[in-house]
């Protein structure tokens, strides 16, 4: 997967014959020039740092840039005779991109220098984020300003507290030594949106705080953001209707005890009806410590959620797991590898409430490299299990009270397998996993958010290759 991200986000430099991105400005205006990216850069991601470098006789004392035209935003600068600067422009559109920076001097005296980004659409890196009456944090905001994109807040859980059914948060990228709690609430048809504003640009760094997002509120969307360093769970909900999407969770350093934890978490009874979909989970607990039944990747607690689309390793439990409440949960093109005790589980507990796990779809998944493949543990009724690929686990198959139909063990054809993560797991085009899943409840996007549904019928697994 690193080496995917590395992919992802890699440059590719073009030569250009003039130079736009060194400073045009009257006599005795600041100098400018534009140190990084190189103008007719091609991008795969949507966003950028630039890196720039402003001198003057007196003082540079204010530097800003702008996007396709887009109002002035401004960069923060100590002023002085020479100014070294570097900041993220985020939310470029797929194709040609200008971004023109602009240094003033103390008598006003101003030099622009521009450069041009080309953006991919081919390979989007990006997802959607509903649109609606939107809202910001960033990297130097403050509470105090009005959440505006030029006077952004500064924290997501002040933010998260000030917004109303509807309404739309964006958080720019950089790092934010945070554990966010939010408490609101959106309604069924007016959703409350909490997005990085570029694909896990906004890193969340909960410095040992049990949860990196805690989400107390029901019809909230948790989308795109990096979260770790947690010691319970990464993003977890306790009420309905919540949905966490396109999120990157890691280093959860939940303990082996009757807390245990997971990278997303609705394990909660009341968090039902939840949707965890698009979400790479690795690395939760310690590894080293061996496999731990309480410690999963994704966690399913609640009747009747939808599990999509996942990337799941490294869990010490399972990669995928469903306990207390659980029941017709739908589980579907996910791909789960290198757990250290199963792929993915089907089952229910809390026995005085009289759970049993039954009523699921467990569809088009891949699990691959795991002790047990998929199972059926503790309580459990008549599951569909259809249409998955279950290879090289020590024990494919283990299904207490269902079959399983339509069943692949072959070797899902990844395009470079590798246990520690560092792999590619999209499909190589000879793979057997194209074109074999069932279309029964299939999302609308793959993890990459382009069409789920291409060719003859959806792929196996979370990418949809062709
Ligand atoms: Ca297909």
């Amino acid at each position: 997967m690193r080496r995917y991200i590395i992919a992802l986000l890699a440059t590719v430099m073009v030569a250009c014959g003039s130079d736009p991105s060194t400073s045009t400005g009257s006599p005795g205006s600041p100098s400018l020039k534009i140190l990084s990216p190189v103008s007719g850069a091609s991008l795969s991601s949507p966003s950028v740092t630039v890196q720039v470098t402003a001198s003057d006789d007196t003082a540079v004392s204010r530097l800003t840039y702008r996007v396709n035209g887009a109002g002035e935003v401004a960069v923060t600068i100590t002023p002085g005779p020479t100014v070294s600067a570097s900041f993220a422009v985020s939310s470029l559109r797929a194709g040609s991109n200008t971004i023109v920076v602009t240094a003033y001097d103390t008598s006003g005296q101003s030099s622009s220098a521009s450069l041009n980004i080309q953006v991919s659409s081919s390979n989007p890196s990006t997802y959607p984020i509903p649109s609606g009456p939107t809202f910001y944090v960033g990297p130097g905001g403050s509470n105090t300003n009005d959440g505006s994109r030029e006077r952004p807040w500064a924290t997501i859980t002040y933010a998260a507290a000030q917004l109303k059914p509807g309404q739309i948060l964006r958080v720019l990228p950089g790092t934010y030594n945070e554990a966010v709690s939010v408490s609101v609430s959106g309604t069924a048809s007016q959703r409350i949106v909490i997005a990085s504003d570029t694909r896990w640009g906004a890193k969340i760094n909960a410095q040992g705080a049990l949860f990196g997002i805690d989400v107390r509120g029901s019809y909230i969307d948790v989308i795109g953001f990096e979260v770790t360093n947690s010691t319970n769970s990464g993003i977890i909900s306790w009420r309905p209707y919540n949905r966490f999407l396109f999120n990157h969770v890691y280093g959860i350093r939940a303990q082996c005890d009757s807390n245990g934890g997971a990278g997303v978490n609705m394990s909660s009874p009341d968090s039902s009806d939840g949707a965890m979909i698009g979400n790479l989970v690795h690395d939760i607990g310690d590894l080293s410590a061996g496999f731990c039944t309480r410690i999963h990747g994704i966690y399913q607690g609640a009747p009747r959620g939808t599990v999509q689309n996942n990337i799941t390793y490294r869990a010490r439990g399972f990669g995928i797991t469903t306990w207390h409440a659980a029941t017709a949960v739908t589980i579907s093109n996910n791909l789960s590898f290198a757990n250290l005790y199963g792929g993915i589980s089907v089952g229910s507990g809390d026995n005085t409430r009289g759970n049993v796990a039954e009523n699921f779809l467990v569809a088009n998944n891949i699990v691959v490299g795991n002790p047990r493949g998929i199972s059926e543990e503790n309580n459990t009724g008549v599951n569909r299990f259809v249409n998955n690929l279950v290879w090289n686990n020590t024990t494919n198959w283990r299904l207490q009270t269902s079959s399983h139909q339509g069943s692949l063990s072959l070797d899902p054809g990844f395009v470079n397998y590798r246990p520690d993560g560092s792999g590619d797991y999209t499909l190589s085009s000879s793979s057997p996993a194209i074109d074999k899943g069932i279309p029964e409840r299939a999302p609308e996007f793959d993890f990459l958010a382009r069409p789920r549904v291409q060719g003859a019928t959806l792929d196996l697994g979370p990418f949809e290759v062709r």
